[in-house]
Formats: structure tokens, C-alpha cells, sequence
């Protein structure tokens, strides 16, 4: 059994009873690994973690190990369990944070038990106690120094350079899919003067550069199961220097669609905009006084702009053969286009009312 080698270099004791695909992650290949130690049931998350994005593993997992370090102190300051509340990397027999097994790179977590990723919002609590999640991570890396952080992915949100790589995919058109997009095509080029809002922001200094996670999307974060309140966020492959308004944003972007982010009937993917008003009074309450105004200034934008970039990187995909997101299916990442682009129309008509409710909310 192949992956009972892998297991096997890891730091763990006891049988291994059963190792199995898991989640619904687009990037990484997650494994759900179940084993019995002194008749306990022991469960452990095995990331084959991807090595064509992230080609240096080694700087990726020490990112992550200082980011939780951090969090962990908080939170043995704030009275909270350090076990539970982040990402536990478990070790290598040999001491290391990650494996090599027939050039594949691997890592292992300790499984966070009692608690769900959803991956869609059912009940508004969740997306509440989301915004509160991804406040405190915020709040808890304020102090964190951004400069020892690797930039793992160079220009994650720089949505300027993704507009560029999108341009780049339509002018390339290596599947000849292009000719079949053309009005999805014509709703990127169409926003272009949009791009730039947030970037320049930061780089003028009026936005604060911040550790942020950069994808914030529900499925990163673990509710318990019996109150529904925050326990971890997950998913740290992208806490990297950016800005709140991409964290806020992207949550938004996920969160206030009613369906998957592959829907086909579009006529049932409409903004929720009571669900933005949740989020936004979680988000309030866990971040409160760091917040500027710049930055509550933008957050609508930045729900927008994290949409449109998002669906721009679905469509580059598709127009590049589906090489970045995984798929299960032809023309998956299209629909998931069209499903940010539906968000995004949504999104500009109540763009004015969405600003007034982040001045007010307190
Ligand atoms: P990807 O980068 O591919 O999105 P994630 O790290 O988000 O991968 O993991 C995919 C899914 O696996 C998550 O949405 C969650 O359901 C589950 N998961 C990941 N880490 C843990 C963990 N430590 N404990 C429990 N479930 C986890
Ligand atoms: C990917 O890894 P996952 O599935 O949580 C992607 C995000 C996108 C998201 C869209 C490293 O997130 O940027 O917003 O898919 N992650 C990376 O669902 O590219
Ligand atoms: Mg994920």
C-alpha cells in the first residue's frame, strides 16, 4: 500500500486503519488518515501538498509553522486551547515539517476534531461566526513580523498582474476556446479601470500592508460542531503580506453565494446581501478598532474586486486547458466563472448601499 509508506514517515504510533481522499479543496490533494492507538480512534489530515505552485516547500511549511507558533501563543493568552484552535503540523520520524516520497512533497496535521468546513452557508450563524474566525486571525497576526514571512505566491491579489495573465490566455488561446467566451471575455476588459483600486492603495501606504490570509473562503474554516462557534482557520498555504480588504473580500466572494461556486442555473446565484451584513458584524466585532478608514472604506470593493479576480483566474484556467484548479468535469471552471461574474453584477448594483453598511456597522 502506497500510501502506508508515506504514512509511515510521519510521527505517529499506532495501526493505521484507512487512508482516503478528503475535502473539497481545489489546490492540494487531501487525505483523511484514520488510525487506532490503545483503542482510540486517532485521526490525522495527509496533504500531498502541490509542488508545480508551490516549488519551495521547505520556505511554504516554515511559513506555516511560524504563523501557528504566533497564533498558539495568543491563544494560550487569550485562555484557549492552542491544540484546537490552529493548525498542528505533525513532524517527520526524522524532525522534518514535510516528506519527500518518490518527488512528491507531503505533510501532515492533526485532524480538528468535533468541528465542520462548510462549504456552503446554511445556517447565517456560520458565515457570522466565519467573520468572527477570520477577524481574530487577523487581529491575532496584527502583531506578526510580515518581513520573515516568504512571499510564497509573488502578486497572490495583485489583481493588475492577473488581469495581465488573463490577457495574456485570451491573446494565446491554446485550446481555441476563446471564440466561445467572448461575452465573459468582454466582462473582464470591460472592468479594467477597476483593477488598480486596491493596489494602489497599498502601494501609496493610504491602505496598510498587513499579514492576511488570502483565502478565506468558509471551507478554510472549522465551526464546532455543537455551538457553531469558531475553533480554526485552516488552509495557511497563502498567509502572505496583503491587504483586509482581500481577506473580507474573498470571504464574500464564497459566503454570500447561495449555491456552489460551479453552479449552472445562474438564475439561482443571486448576492446575498443579509448575509453580507452578517459577515460584516462578525468581522466588526473581531477586528473592531485596527480597522482604518481606508480600509472600511474599501471592503465593499475589495468583495468585488476578490470576485471579478477570481473569476478572471476561472476563465485564464479554462482558456488554458485547466491546468491551475482542479476539475471533475468539462467546462467546470467556466461555470465557476460565470457564477463570480453573476456575483459581480449583482455586487455593483447595491455597491453604494454595501459601503453605507461597512461606515455604519460598528
Ligand atoms: P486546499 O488548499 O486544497 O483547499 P485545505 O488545506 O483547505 O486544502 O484542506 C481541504 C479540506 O480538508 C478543508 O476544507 C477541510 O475540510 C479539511 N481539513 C484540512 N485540514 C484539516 C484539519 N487539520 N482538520 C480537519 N479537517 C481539515
Ligand atoms: C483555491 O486552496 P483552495 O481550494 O482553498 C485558490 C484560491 C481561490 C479558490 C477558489 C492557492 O483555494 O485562491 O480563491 O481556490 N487557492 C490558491 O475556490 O490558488
Ligand atoms: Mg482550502
Amino acid at each position: 500500500m502506497e500510501a502506508l509508506e508515506i504514512i509511515k514517515k510521519f510521527d505517529i504510533s499506532g495501526e493505521v486503519l484507512s487512508c482516503e481522499p478528503y475535502g473539497e479543496g481545489h489546490i492540494n490533494n487531501t487525505f483523511l488518515v484514520i488510525t487506532r492507538h490503545e483503542d482510540r480512534r486517532v485521526r490525522y489530515i495527509l496533504q500531498r501538498i502541490n509542488s508545480n505552485l508551490f516549488t519551495d516547500v521547505d520556505k511554504l511549511m516554515r511559513n506555516i509553522t511560524s504563523v501557528t507558533e504566533h497564533i498558539r501563543a495568543k491563544l494560550s493568552q487569550e485562555g484557549l486551547n492552542p491544540d484546537r484552535g490552529t493548525l498542528t503540523v505533525v513532524k517527520t520520524i526524522e524532525g522534518g515539517l514535510y516528506a519527500i516520497v518518490d518527488d512528491r512533497y507531503y505533510r501532515m496535521y492533526l485532524f480538528i476534531e468535533d468541528a465542520t468546513a462548510h462549504q456552503t452557508v446554511t445556517r447565517p450563524e456560520d458565515f457570522y461566526y466565519s467573520a468572527v474566525a477570520f477577524g481574530e486571525f487577523n487581529r491575532r497576526l496584527g502583531d506578526f513580523d510580515a518581513s520573515t514571512l516568504y512571499e510564497i505566491l509573488p502578486n497572490f491579489h495583485n489583481t493588475v498582474v492577473r488581469f495581465a495573465n488573463f490577457k495574456n490566455a485570451v491573446e494565446r488561446d491554446v485550446m481555441g476556446k476563446a471564440k466561445d467566451v467572448q461575452p465573459e471575455i468582454d466582462f473582464v476588459l470591460k472592468r479594467e479601470h477597476y483593477y488598480s483600486k486596491l493596489v494602489d492603495l497599498l502601494d501609496s501606504g493610504e491602505m496598510p500592508l498587513r499579514v492576511t490570509h488570502n483565502d478565506t473562503k468558509l471551507n478554510n474554516v472549522m465551526l464546532d460542531n455543537v455551538t457553531g462557534e469558531p475553533v480554526a482557520v485552516i488552509d495557511l498555504d497563502t498567509v502572505m503580506p496583503g491587504s483586509i480588504c482581500y481577506d473580507f473580500g474573498d470571504s464574500i466572494r464564497f459566503g454570500c453565494n447561495p449555491c456552489g461556486e460551479d453552479e449552472r442555473n445562474l438564475s439561482l446565484v443571486n448576492f446575498r446581501i443579509d448575509l453580507y451584513e452578517s459577515y460584516l458584524k462578525g468581522f466588526m466585532s473581531a477586528v473592531g478598532d485596527v480597522l482604518t478608514e481606508v480600509e472600511r472604506d474599501n471592503l465593499a470593493m475589495g468583495a468585488i474586486m476578490m470576485t471579478i479576480e477570481c473569476g478572471m483566474r476561472f476563465l485564464t484556467d479554462y482558456l488554458e486547458g485547466d491546468t491551475y484548479f482542479r476539475t471533475t468535469r468539462e467546462g467546470q471552471n467556466l461555470d465557476r466563472c460565470r457564477t463570480q461574474f453573476k456575483l459581480v453584477s449583482d455586487m455593483e448594483k447595491v455597491l453604494d448601499q454595501l459601503n453605507e453598511m461597512a461606515r455604519n456597522i460598528r
